[in-house]
C-alpha cells in the first residue's frame, strides 16, 4: 500500500499508482494557461511513471483534454466527458473544468479507457465548496495552533508566521482539487491579534499560499475581525454606517486585491461567542455584512457572513431562553436585506455540530437570501480523530432534507457548502488516516449533494488503496459505513447533545454543561429527560419550521425517534416508535455501540496484512482508544440514568 512520499506526505486519494491507466496512454492537451500546465504537469508525471506520453495535435490520443470555447453549458467548473471510436474526451470552457475533468479521468482508472459512453456534462452544483481552516498564526494559550484541531499544528502557520511550506501547501491544493473543493479559508474564525493583521501589512504571507493554492484552481479566503478599523486603523468606532470605517474598509480590500487578484472574500464571525460585531453599534447583522459586502464588490469578492450569533452568557435557571431558537429569531427577520455578494453562512443544525441536531430552520426561512451551508469536518463532537467517524451519511442527510417541499438543502444554499478544515501538519493530514474519507466526502459532495456517500466511500477506498483486494475494500467498507451510527448510539441519546466534557469537548461528562451558561442541557430528572421546544409548552423552536415539519416535531407522537429528546422532554417510560422505552433504548443503544466498536477493530486488527505497517499502527492504536472511550460513555451514561430513574435493564446487564 501507499507509503508517505520523500516529504514524508501520506499521498491520501492521490497515490501514484492512481494515475496507472491515465499514466499508460497517450494523451493529447489543447490549451493554455496555468491550470492547463497544471494539468500537463499532472499527465507528464504519470506518463514518466507508467509509460504513456503526450502527443501533439495531428497524433491520434487516447485521451484528449480540451479548453473550447464552444463548450456551452458546463459552466466555468464543467466538463463534458465522452468516450467515442477509441478515443476519450474531455472538454471543458475553462482550465478549471479541465482540471477536474482530469481527476474524473483518474477515479474512472482503466473504466475511462473502456468501451463507448455518451456525452456526459459534469458540473458542481454550487459555486463556492470551501473549507475553513480553525488555524490560529499565533500558539493561542487555550485553542492552540488549531482551534479544534486534531491533526497537529497549522499547514500554514507556525508559531507566530507563515510556515512557508509551499511544497505542502500545494500537495494539499491538489489533493482538495481532486475532490473538487476550489475555496481555503486560511485562518480562524475567531481573529486575535496577531491574525487581524493578516489583512494589511501580513497580507504578503497570505499571497503566498494564494499562490500555491490558484495553481489547483483554488481561491484564498480570510477570516476578519469586524472591529478591524479600531484595532489596525485607529480609528474610535467600526460602526457600519461610519464613512471613516467604510473608507477604511475600502482601502484595506483594494490593497487586499493588489496583492491577491482573485482573492475570494472574508468569513466573519461576528457577535458571537464575545466577537466585535455590529451590535455595539445598534446595527443589524445585514449592515455589517453590507458594508463589507460593498468594499469586496467591485473586485468580485463574497463576504462570508456567519449565523452562529447565541447569547453564550445565559442563565441555565432560565428556561424562557432556548439557544436553538438564536441563529433564527436573529436572521430570518432580516430575509432580503443582503446584499448580492453577502452569503450567510449556517451550521447544520441549530445547536453546534452534534452528532444528531434536526436541520437548522433557518436554511428553509431566507429564499431571498444566499445562504452557505456549514458542516464540521474536524471532529469537535465526533470523536476528535481518536474515533472512526465517517460523516458521509449525516451529511448527506442534510443535504437531501427538504425543510420546504420545492427543494431540498443541497439545492438551495446557493450561496455555497463549507466545511470546518480537520487538516493539519500530520503526516496522514487528519491524525487519524481513515479520517481522510471525510474530507473526501465532504468535496464530493459539496460538488453533488445528491450522491450516494456510500458509494463516495467506495471512490475513496479505491484511490487512496488502488488495486486493494475485496477483502481490504470490504474490510474499509465495513469499519467506515456505520461509523457515524455507532458513535450517536455510544453518545448523548436521542437528539438530545452535548453530555461532553467541558472545554475540550472529548469524552462523556453528562452534566458537564447541564449548570453552564452555555445554552445545552438536558434537563434529566428523576422521571424523565430531554427540552420542550413544542410551540405549546415549551420554548417554539419547533414552530421555526415550516410545516410538514412545524407539525411533525411538535408532538412526541410524531417526532422522528432519533430527535425525540431534542424536541421533548418525555417520562422514562415512553415508549418510541421504535417500540423500545427511552430507557432501554438508552441502555440497549449504549452495550450496541461498544460492541460494534470493539467488531470494527476486529475487522481492522484482521486487515494488517494489507495495509501498510504505519497506517495499520496509527489506527489500531486510536482504535484502542475509541473502544476505552465507548465504554466510558457506555458506562456513564448508562449509570446516570439508571440512578436518575431507578428502572434497570430489562436484560440485566452491567450498569454501575
Ligand atoms: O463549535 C464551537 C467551537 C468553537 C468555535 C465555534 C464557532 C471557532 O467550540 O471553538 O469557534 O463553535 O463555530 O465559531
Amino acid at each position: 500500500m501507499s507509503r508517505p512520499d520523500a516529504a514524508g506526505v501520506d499521498p491520501a486519494w492521490l497515490p501514484p499508482e492512481a494515475f496507472r491507466a491515465l499514466g499508460l496512454r497517450r494523451t493529447l492537451i489543447r490549451g493554455a494557461g496555468p491550470l492547463v500546465d497544471t494539468v500537463r504537469g499532472e499527465v507528464a508525471n504519470a506518463c514518466g511513471r507508467f509509460g504513456g506520453r503526450l502527443v501533439e495535435d495531428g497524433g491520434s490520443p487516447d485521451l484528449l483534454l480540451e479548453v473550447a470555447d464552444s463548450q456551452r453549458g458546463t459552466g466555468s467548473e464543467g466538463f463534458v466527458f465522452a468516450r467515442d471510436g477509441g478515443t476519450t474526451t474531455v472538454t471543458a470552457s475553462d482550465a478549471r473544468g479541465l482540471l477536474y475533468g482530469l481527476f474524473h479521468v483518474v477515479r474512472l482508472g482503466e473504466a475511462a479507457f473502456d468501451g463507448e459512453s455518451p456525452r456526459e456534462t459534469h458540473r458542481p452544483a454550487t459555486a463556492l465548496r470551501m473549507l475553513d481552516h480553525w488555524d490560529n498564526v499565533d500558539v493561542h494559550p487555550v485553542m492552540g495552533q488549531v482551534e479544534r484541531g486534531y491533526a497537529g499544528g497549522s499547514l500554514f502557520w507556525r508559531d507566530g508566521r507563515a510556515r512557508g511550506e509551499r511544497e505542502r501547501i500545494r500537495a494539499y491544493a491538489r489533493l482538495l482539487a481532486a475532490c473538487g473543493i476550489n475555496a481555503v479559508c486560511v485562518n480562524n474564525v475567531n481573529v486575535h491579534d496577531a491574525e487581524a493583521r493578516l489583512l494589511t501589512d501580513r497580507i504578503g504571507e497570505v499571497a503566498e499560499i494564494a499562490e500555491e493554492l490558484r495553481s489547483y484552481g483554488i481561491r484564498t479566503h480570510l477570516s476578519v475581525t469586524f472591529a478591524a478599523p479600531i484595532v489596525l486603523g485607529g480609528l474610535p468606532t467600526a460602526d457600519p454606517v461610519d464613512a471613516a470605517v467604510r473608507a477604511w474598509w475600502e482601502r484595506a480590500v483594494r490593497e487586499v486585491y493588489a496583492a491577491i487578484g482573485d482573492f475570494g472574500g472574508f468569513v466573519v464571525k461576528a457577535d458571537s461567542e464575545g466577537r466585535p460585531g455590529p451590535f455595539a453599534y445598534g446595527r443589524s447583522h445585514a449592515d455589517g455584512a453590507n458594508m463589507l459586502a460593498a468594499a469586496l464588490a467591485p473586485y468580485g469578492g463574497t463576504v462570508h457572513w456567519r449565523a452562529f450569533v447565541y447569547d453564550h452568557r445565559q442563565d441555565w435557571r432560565d428556561r424562557t431562553t432556548d439557544r436553538a431558537r438564536a441563529a433564527y429569531d436573529h436572521f430570518a427577520p432580516l430575509d432580503g436585506e443582503f446584499a448580492g455578494n453577502a452569503v450567510l453562512q449556517v451550521k447544520h443544525g441549530p445547536m453546534d455540530f452534534q452528532v444528531r441536531e434536526p436541520v437548522s430552520p433557518v436554511l428553509g426561512a431566507m429564499p431571498r437570501t444566499r445562504l452557505a451551508l456549514e458542516v464540521q469536518a474536524t471532529q469537535e463532537y465526533t470523536g476528535q480523530q481518536r474515533h472512526v467517524c465517517w460523516l458521509g451519511p449525516m451529511w448527506s442527510e442534510v443535504l437531501r432534507f427538504r425543510l420546504q417541499e420545492e427543494a431540498c438543502v443541497g439545492e438551495t444554499v446557493r450561496g455555497g457548502i463549507v466545511a470546518v478544515s480537520n487538516v493539519g501538519d500530520d503526516p496522514f493530514w487528519t491524525g487519524h488516516p481513515l479520517a481522510q474519507a471525510n474530507l473526501y466526502t465532504f468535496g464530493r459532495l459539496a460538488w453533488r449533494p445528491d450522491a450516494d456517500p456510500l458509494r463516495i466511500l467506495d471512490e475513496w477506498i479505491a484511490l487512496t488503496f488502488p488495486a486493494a483486494p475485496e477483502r481490504l475494500a470490504a474490510g474499509l467498507h465495513r469499519v467506515l459505513g456505520g461509523s457515524w451510527a455507532t458513535y450517536e448510539k455510544y453518545t448523548a441519546p436521542l437528539g438530545v447533545g452535548f453530555m461532553v466534557q467541558p472545554g475540550h469537548h472529548y469524552g462523556p461528562s453528562v452534566d458537564g454543561y447541564e449548570y453552564s451558561p452555555w445554552g445545552t442541557y438536558h434537563f434529566a430528572d428523576r422521571d424523565g429527560v430531554g427540552v420542550d421546544r413544542s410551540a405549546a409548552t415549551g420554548t417554539g423552536f419547533a414552530a421555526q419550521y415550516a410545516k410538514p415539519w412545524s407539525e411533525i416535531y411538535e408532538t412526541p407522537g410524531t417526532c422522528p425517534d432519533e430527535l425525540l429528546l431534542f424536541f421533548h422532554h418525555v417520562p422514562y417510560g415512553h415508549v418510541l416508535h421504535s417500540g423500545k422505552t427511552v430507557i432501554q433504548h438508552i441502555y440497549d443503544t449504549h452495550f450496541e455501540g461498544v460492541e460494534e466498536v470493539a467488531e470494527a477493530l476486529w475487522v481492522w486488527e484482521g486487515l494488517a496484512d494489507l495495509v501498510a505497517p504505519a497506517r495499520h499502527a496509527r489506527v489500531a492504536e486510536r482504535f484502542e482508544e475509541q473502544l476505552r472511550c465507548a465504554r466510558e460513555w457506555r458506562d456513564q451514561v448508562n449509570s446516570y440514568f439508571l440512578r436518575k430513574s431507578g428502572i434497570g435493564d430489562e436484560r440485566g446487564r452491567a450498569v454501575y
